[in-house]
This record gives C-alpha cells, sequence and structure tokens, in this order.
C-alpha cells in the first residue's frame, strides 16, 4: 500500500492515462495529490468519483508524499526528481533523463522487476519503441540468448504528446481541403507523410530516439554485447507504435519455438494467421496493455534470424501502464515490510 501518492503531470497525454490506470488496476494506494507546473497547477480533475485540484510543484509540494509517478519533459524531471527523493518519495520517472543514470533502474516488470531493488530514489521506465520490443523480445532472449537487432519503427503522433495528436488531426483535414498548415510539432506535415526522425541528431546520424532503443535495451537486459541497428519513423497514425524486427540468436530458433515462446510470455499477445490475414495493427492495439506480436516468420538472409512485427499503445505499455505496474512493485514491496 502506498499511503501517499503524487502524480506530476496528469494533465498530459500519459498522466490522464496514468490516473484512468490508477483506478483500473487498482493500484493499492491511500491519498491521490496531483501536481503540475504553474500553467496547469489550479485546474480540477476528475478521479472516479473525486474531483482534485491541481497543486503547484515547488520543493515543499513533496512533503509526505511516499511515491511519485511522473510523466514530464526530461528538464523538468532534472529539476523535481531531487526535490521528492530529498524528502524520502520514490519516483517512478517516464521521463528520458534519468533512464542512462548508473544509481538508476530503468524497469520492465515482466522483463526485469528484480533489478528495482538498486534504485536509490529514482526508478525509470523506457522509452515506448524501447518498451514494447524488449517484452517481444525478453521470451526470446531468455531462450536463446540475442545477438543482433534490426528495426525500423513506425510511430504514432501521440508519442510527441497532445500536440502531435493534434496536429495529425489538422495536417489532415488542412490537406483535405487545401489550406495545410504548417507543421509547428513535426519537422514536416505529418498527413500522407512518413518522416524518418524522431529526436535530434545524436550519435553517427542516428537519432536521440533510435539511440535510446540501442542503449536502453542493453541496460534492461543487462547484455552491452547486444547490438541494435534502429531506424525510427513518425508515420500519420494517433496511437500505437509498430515496429518491424529481425533477431538474431546466439541459439537457433524455429518459427514454431518462437511462436510458442510470444505465445507464452507475460505481456505478450501473440496473432498471427497471414492467411486468415490476421495480425497486429496499431487500430487494434489502441487502448489495450499488452504487446502485440505477429508476421512471425524466418530470416530468409542469415541462419539464426527470426522476422517479427510488433505493435503496442504507445500512451499505454510504453509510457502510463508499465509506469503503474513499477508502481504495483512498489507497493507490494512496502505491504510486505509493513
Ligand atoms: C516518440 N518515443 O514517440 C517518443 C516519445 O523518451 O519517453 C517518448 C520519449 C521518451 O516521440
Amino acid at each position: 500500500m502506498i499511503d501517499t501518492l503524487a502524480v506530476v503531470g496528469a494533465t498530459g497525454a500519459v498522466g490522464r492515462i496514468v490516473l484512468d490506470q490508477i483506478l483500473q488496476r487498482k493500484l493499492p494506494h491511500g491519498r491521490l495529490r496531483l501536481l503540475a507546473s504553474a500553467r496547469s497547477a489550479g485546474q480540477v480533475v476528475t478521479f472516479g468519483d473525486q474531483q482534485i485540484t491541481v497543486e503547484l510543484m515547488e520543493p515543499s509540494a513533496f512533503d509526505g508524499v511516499d511515491v511519485v509517478i511522473a510523466s514530464t519533459p526530461d528538464e523538468v524531471s532534472a529539476e523535481f526528481a531531487p526535490w521528492a527523493v530529498e524528502r524520502g518519495a520514490i519516483v517512478v520517472d517516464e521521463s528520458g533523463y534519468w533512464r542512462m543514470d548508473p544509481k538508476v533502474p530503468l524497469i520492465i516488470p515482466e522483463v526485469n522487476a528484480a533489478a528495482i531493488d538498486n534504485h536509490q530514489g529514482i526508478i525509470a521506465s523506457p522509452n515506448c519503441s524501447t518498451t514494447q520490443m524488449v517484452v517481444a523480445l525478453a521470451p526470446l532472449h531468455n531462450a536463446a540468448r540475442i545477438k543482433r537487432v534490426i528495426v525500423s519503427t513506425y510511430q504514432a503522433t501521440s508519442g510527441a504528446g497532445l500536440a502531435g495528436e493534434a496536429e495529425l488531426m489538422h495536417s489532415t483535414r488542412g490537406s483535405l481541403d487545401g489550406s495545410a498548415p504548417a507543421a509547428k510539432t513535426f519537422q514536416y506535415p505529418i498527413a500522407f507523410n512518413l518522416i524518418p526522425q524522431i529526436g535530434s541528431e545524436k550519435h553517427e546520424g542516428y537519432t536521440s530516439e533510435e539511440m535510446k532503443m540501442v542503449y536502453e535495451t542493453r541496460k534492461i537486459f543487462g547484455d552491452d554485447s547486444i547490438d541494435v541497428c534502429p531506424t525510427c519513423v513518425r508515420v500519420p497514425v494517433a496511437i500505437g507504435h509498430s515496429e518491424s524486427i529481425l533477431v538474431e540468436t546466439e541459439k537457433p530458433l524455429t518459427v514454431e519455438q518462437a511462436r510458442e515462446l510470444f505465445a507464452n510470455a507475460d505481456g505478450v499477445t501473440l496473432i498471427d494467421d497471414l492467411a486468415g490475414r490476421q495480425y497486429p495493427m496499431p487500430v487494434d492495439s489502441a487502448g489495450k496493455d499488452d504487446v502485440f506480436v505477429g508476421r512471425v516468420r524466418k530470416d530468409l538472409s542469415s541462419p539464426n534470424g527470426i522476422a517479427f512485427w510488433c505493435v503496442s499503445d504507445n500512451l499505454r505499455k510504453g509510457a502510463a501502464t508499465n509506469a503503474v505496474q513499477i508502481a504495483e512493485l512498489l507497493a507490494k514491496k512496502m505491504a510486505s515490510v509493513a
């Protein structure tokens, strides 16, 4: 049981779903407080049958808070997380700021829940595109050890928050009536288009989003020898990231073995019947918590390769659901020492 739970960023695209998930998953908690910057402080948010006023996030706002679930930009997290930790709170952080800090565990509960024991006040939740890939890869890694991954992503506009979702709608309407508005959130108009850039240039021609997939995957699996070659692309889909993944394993896996591993994995739903036209698509994954896998097939170009398609709601398992699952682990630990 978490006596006092605080949600930071509750009015954002992910924060709203965090509140929803706290209710739906019945995260055991006492008082719930909502904290935000001056722009959102004072707003009233409905939570079940309660109306909660958003409080200004300042250092003293964390007095008496046990666990914080935060969904904010990196620079906001850099500032507030130390305030919370100094006051004894544990922060479950969805931003990218703390993920690669060696003192901060980076957790996907289905994959590396035990790493939570090493936290020093901050626990990070991975980037959405990494999370769904790693949930899908975990059963293959456990069975056959992954050596190399080649991944191309097809990422929804809601990955860029409420502004990204709104821009898809404006851009599409504008394109249809011949008055396409200028792109603001994305580099180019997103309607009827694909943009092969998510984030800024980071390393040898790879973007920050792509390098997150490299570094975070290695950290979660605790294996720096895994090679990952990502290409991240923004697509005109509102919710649900899709990924085409080719994985090479040390031990060979047959397609049947891979399918069985996916089918039995925690948090994975296998939908794989090409003849019956059954495969995961973003329209079907939106609003669901699992990672969906399909199109499982042998790599025709290498002996130990398996190719597959992976789709997940980027706002749910990619963000809010994973963070609430981490808070569930904390609630269990708190209950066991009480
Ligand atoms: C996107 N994956 O789709 C990004 C958003 O590090 O949590 C999430 C960024 C992050 O634009």
